[in-house]
Formats: structure tokens, sequence, C-alpha cells
């Protein structure tokens, strides 16, 4: 039983670790702007300011009432 607990679990693991791998592929594909298979200070501010206004723009989404707070129900139901 445990055996195929741990089984499982290994297999989480790879395909977590599998996501985050992809994850961090696509970011540092986005930033490097210049193409150049590395991200310079610029590329990676500029990228950092995007990825906050998106941020921003989902939290206003939740934010129904706009008073820069959100309940934890929005998180759950649009509005
Ligand atoms: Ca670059």
């Amino acid at each position: 039983m445990y055996k195929n607990l741990v089984e499982e679990l290994l297999d989480i693991f790879v395909v977590v670790h599998l996501l985050q791998t992809l994850c961090v592929q696509a970011m540092l594909r986005k930033a490097d702007t210049d193409k150049s298979s590395d991200i310079s200070f610029a590329e990676f501010v500029e990228y950092m300011r995007e990825h906050e206004r998106k941020l921003r723009l989902a939290f206003s989404d939740l934010d129904c009432n706009k008073d820069g707070k959100t309940a934890s129900l929005s998180l759950f139901y649009n509005c």
C-alpha cells in the first residue's frame, strides 16, 4: 500500500517538475524579446512590468466594489 502511495507521489512530483520547467521556459521565451537566448536586466524589468499589469487587471476583476480589496468568495464566484 505504501509503495503505491510513494509511486503515486513520485509521479506527481515528476509532473509538477515538468510543469515548472515548461513554465520557466515559456517565461524565458517571452522575456527574451531580442531572441539572444538570455535575459537582460531591461528585458527582465519589462517582463515583470507586463506581468504586474496583468495581475492588476486580474485583481481588478475580483475587486467587485473597487475598494482595493477582494473578498474570499470573489475568488470563487464572479462578483
Ligand atoms: Ca535577450
